[in-house]
């Protein structure tokens, strides 16, 4: 596969995988997701690769979730395939891969994570961050939401009053903080981000394939039943998007306005 969207190359074992559209600071549409999950599956099936790194291009951002300016009264411009699921985008299949594949996948992140770019880090097994990396979930701000993985497991992860401040203030949190809440693994002085996240995939390549991925599978079964919550939850932001209120988020945050959701309290 020719990728436009992402950049993919494996050396020494390791896979890495970059989302390459700084220009929308990363922000993923329907091509983006196929051309992440088509690397994934292969990363996975190729038996020279013992981790998969996941980054950002440019210095800006990781990833800030599905583009907005690719997103209307349907969802996103998809191809409309089913397993879009409706959204126009295979969210949920970037997330299966990246917990299924029995390989660690470690996100190394050099900017903004925010929004679906920020569920990808929490579903990362491990994560890295530059000092000048920001966190954060966006989705009541923009008529949005991932009541799946991107809250339940989150939870887990930053403990349920955290999770739903993060959630409902989509305030932002500095590289520090984000550490200090168990949300990321280590943080670094930005120039140094890609030697520690390639240290850590040396490290992990000494170890045991097979230990590593009986480890996987046990840390994954105990949040296994999120993914059927997950269906649950993209099924219904199919049919949430198809609306006033989801619309009027979107076209605040592209025509730069104040966002007013008032009249759909109900
Ligand atoms: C990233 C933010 C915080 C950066 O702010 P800053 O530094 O003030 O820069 P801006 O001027 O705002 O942005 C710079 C340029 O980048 C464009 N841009 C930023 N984000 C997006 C985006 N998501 N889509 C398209 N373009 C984006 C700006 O438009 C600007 O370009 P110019 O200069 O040309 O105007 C800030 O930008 C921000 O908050 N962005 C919005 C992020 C966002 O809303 N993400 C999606 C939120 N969704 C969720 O939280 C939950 C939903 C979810 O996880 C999901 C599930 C299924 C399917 C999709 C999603 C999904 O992620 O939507």
């Amino acid at each position: 596969m020719n990728y436009q969207d992402i950049v993919y190359e494996k050396n020494n074992g390791v896979a890495k995988i970059t989302i390459n559209r700084p220009k929308a600071y990363n922000a993923f549409r329907s091509l983006t997701l196929r051309e992440m999950i088509d690397a994934f599956y292969d990363a996975w099936d190729d038996n020279s690769i013992g981790v998969v790194l996941l980054t950002g291009a440019g210095d800006k951002a990781f990833c800030v979730g599905g583009d907005q300016k690719d997103r209307d009264s349907s969802g996103y411009t998809g191809t409309g395939g089913g397993l879009e699921n409706g959204l126009g985008l295979q969210v949920e299949g970037l997330h299966t891969v990246i917990r299924h594949m029995p390989k660690p996948v470690i996100a190394a992140v050099n900017g903004y994570a925010i929004g679906g770019g920020h569920v990808l880090h929490v579903l990362c097994d491990l994560t890295i961050a530059s000092d000048q990396a920001r966190f954060g979930q966006a989705g009541p701000k923009v008529g949005s939401f991932d009541a799946g993985f991107g809250s339940a497991y989150l939870a887990r992860i930053v403990g349920d009053k955290k999770a739903r401040e993060i959630w409902y203030l989509c305030e932002q949190f500095s590289a520090q903080e984000a550490v200090e809440m168990g949300l990321v693994n280590k943080v670094v002085p930005h120039d140094e981000l890609m030697k520690e996240a390639d240290a850590w995939c040396q490290k992990i390549l000494e170890k045991s394939p097979t230990a590593l991925k009986m480890l996987k599978y046990s840390f994954n079964a105990d949040s296994a039943s999120i993914e059927g919550i997950t269906q649950m939850a993209m099924g219904s932001l199919a049919m949430f998007y198809n609306t006033e209120e989801a619309m009027e988020g979107r076209n605040a945050f592209v025509e730069k306005r104040p966002v007013d959701f008032s009249k759909f309290r109900k």
